[in-house]
């Protein structure tokens, strides 16, 4: 069976990795059956997570993920045509090339509370010894891919201000509809989910969640998901 490589759950939601979440809710969406095998990055072939082992393979990064599941199992956005194509892709983009990196900032950066929670929830199963020099390490190294992607030279003020632009974008796109391109799951919304149930419906204060909470669409989106695909974890 597929084996899928991804972060401790925590914080009630399906995955604090809103990558390891697209994964599991595309697995989900798609019916295909796994295993979960919950690690932190370390062993992971490209130093991330999700990974996936199929077939005595491991294959790592979301993308290459989906790519796999399409051709081996089954394919979400098959009905799909060109310029839905085009819009699940350059939306999908926004999701984890940009508006991810405010998420992630409001976690590793913004305020010691956050840090706190945060690390406590990827770190805190680690021995006690280790945990703090384990953390501190890691958070100097995701402060630098903050400061490296861009986002991190910004004022706080200005990061969010930039998050809320998508979250606008993101309310727009979805509008009244029942996913992002219609009334059926496709890989955008594993995507959309996985960041958006990241930055609203976890113990991660901001901004930026105080804006999410605040779009009806948004929120709603979030609980019809979790309760058509989760149901089965208690108090998600
Ligand atoms: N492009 C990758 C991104 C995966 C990613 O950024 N994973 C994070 C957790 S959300 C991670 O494992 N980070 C560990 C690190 O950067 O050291 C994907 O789509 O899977």
């Amino acid at each position: 069976m597929l084996k899928l490589y991804q972060f401790e759950r925590t914080w009630n939601i399906p995955n604090l990795s809103p990558f390891c979440c697209k994964i599991e809710t595309y697995l989900r969406m798609a019916d295909i059956d796994y295993e979960i095998k919950p690690t932190l990055p370390f062993g992971a072939p490209k130093g991330k997570l999700p990974y996936i082992e199929d077939n005595g393979f491991a294959l790592g990064d979301s993308r290459f993920i989906i790519s796999h599941l399409k051709s081996a199992y089954k394919d979400l956005d098959q009905g799909l045509h060109d310029t839905e194509l085009a819009t699940s892709l350059a939306m999908q983009r926004l999701l984890e090339e940009h508006l991810f990196w405010v998420a992630l900032y409001s976690r590793w950066q913004y305020t010691d509370e956050n840090w706190q929670t945060n690390k406590k929830a990827i770190f805190g199963r680690l021995p006690p010894i280790i945990r703090d020099i384990v953390a501190s390490g890691w958070r100097k190294k995701i402060k630098r891919q903050i400061v490296g992607h861009g986002t991190g030279r910004h004022l706080a003020e200005e990061i969010f201000t930039l998050g809320k632009q998508d979250m606008d974008a993101l309310s727009a796109g979805l509008s009244n509809k029942l996913y992002f391109l219609g009334d059926q799951p496709t890989t955008l919304d594993a995507s959309a989910f996985g960041l958006l149930v990241n930055i609203i419906g976890c113990p991660i204060e901001s901004p930026l969640k105080e804006y999410g909470l605040s779009q009806d669409n948004l929120v709603n989106y979030v609980d019809r998901i979790r309760r058509a695909y989760y149901s089965d974890l208690t108090a998600v």
